[in-house]
């Protein structure tokens, strides 16, 4: 049995899409959605559609990925409108969940697409994104602790909001980790975290070009694939550590195979989300994984993905 639950919704399969890779159109999502992913995200939204940093932005070379993309999206109404969500899930089980990934300017244009989604039914859920590291002079949200409280309490205010979840940095110091999980255990509407976006300010160089891969913001960009795997293991361990029971985590970061997505399990993710391998292999890397996981965990004699979450032994 590969389904879970995220935030009390049902997933049939525990491995979906990250915010980003081909996420940016109701054409992609839908064939997402055609896909055994147990569920169906868009690319982060900003209050107005956007085209994003210049080209070239993004680069791939075996393990690591970099993308410096500056969030080029359709704008909030386009991912939220009926029309939209129809478009994804047409011809599709209705009970795959869609999610909205959203990753305001400022915190008013967070509170303004926030307010925009109240009541809204055909949303499951919404992926809050903290951590964006490519917007030129913004700093990302889920690294100053006081920035984080102010948008987390102006979120508190809004009611009738689909269950929520918040995307986190990669973090790598244990203090950071104390801080960020004692501030986000004091919100009751949090009911679920992904971790973790890209490692931020990576940079890859050509030597033959004597310049950097990338374009944009003078070529630092987010690093993300199998190169970022165990440090998104560790902050999922470490987060489910820290964080109240009633939170789940979402696991995120450089899986490519089933036996990946066990090793997220047992740190105790209980869904996954597939981004760099889901850009270059496609949405048949949905099925791929499922397959995989399934046979991994017959293998190994588990019977559940439930039963798996968290179960990492001490020594
Ligand atoms: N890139 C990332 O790696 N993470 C984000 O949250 C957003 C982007 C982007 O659009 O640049």
């Amino acid at each position: 049995d590969v389904s879970t639950t995220v935030a009390g919704i049902r997933l049939s399969t525990c491995i979906y899409n990250a915010s980003g890779p081909r996420s940016g159109s109701a054409e992609a999502l839908h064939k997402i959605a055609q896909s055994s992913a147990g569920a169906v995200l868009s690319k982060s939204a900003t209050l107005l559609a956007q085209d994003g940093n210049p080209l070239p932005r993004t680069w791939q070379h075996n393990d690591a990925s970099l993308n410096s993309e500056g969030l080029p999206n359709k704008g909030i109404d386009y991912y939220i409108s009926d029309e939209t969500i129809s478009e994804i899930l047409q011809d599709s089980s209705s009970s795959k969940p869609y999610m909205v990934s959203l990753s305001g300017k400022t915190t008013a244009d967070n509170i303004t697409m926030l307010r925009r989604m109240v009541g809204n039914t055909k949303i499951a859920a919404i992926e809050l994104n903290l951590a964006c590291p490519n917007i030129i002079g913004k700093p990302v949200v889920g690294y100053d602790v006081e920035q984080m409280k102010d948008i987390l309490d102006q979120v508190t205010q809004i009611l009738n909001l689909p269950p929520m979840g918040i995307k986190l940095p990669p973090y790598l110091d244990s203090v950071q980790f104390q801080q960020v999980a004692t501030l986000i255990n004091q919100y009751n509407w949090i009911q679920f975290v992904v971790s973790i976006n890209t490692l931020g300010n990576a940079t890859a160089v050509s030597i033959e070009a004597g310049m950097p891969f990338i374009s944009s913001n003078d070529g630092f960009a987010g690093l993300s694939g199998p190169a970022v795997k165990y440090t998104a293991l560790a902050n999922v361990r470490k987060l489910r550590q820290l964080l109240r029971p009633t939170i789940d985590v979402v696991g995120v970061g450089g899986i490519a195979t089933g036996r990946d997505v066990l090793e997220f399990l047992l740190c105790g993710a209980a869904a996954v989300q597939v981004g760099t391998q889901h850009w270059s292999e496609g949405p048949k890397c949905f099925d791929r994984l499922v397959q995989e996981l399934s046979d991994c965990m017959t293998e190994l004699g588990h019977e559940s993905v439930r039963s798996i979450v968290g179960t990492l032994q001490p020594w």
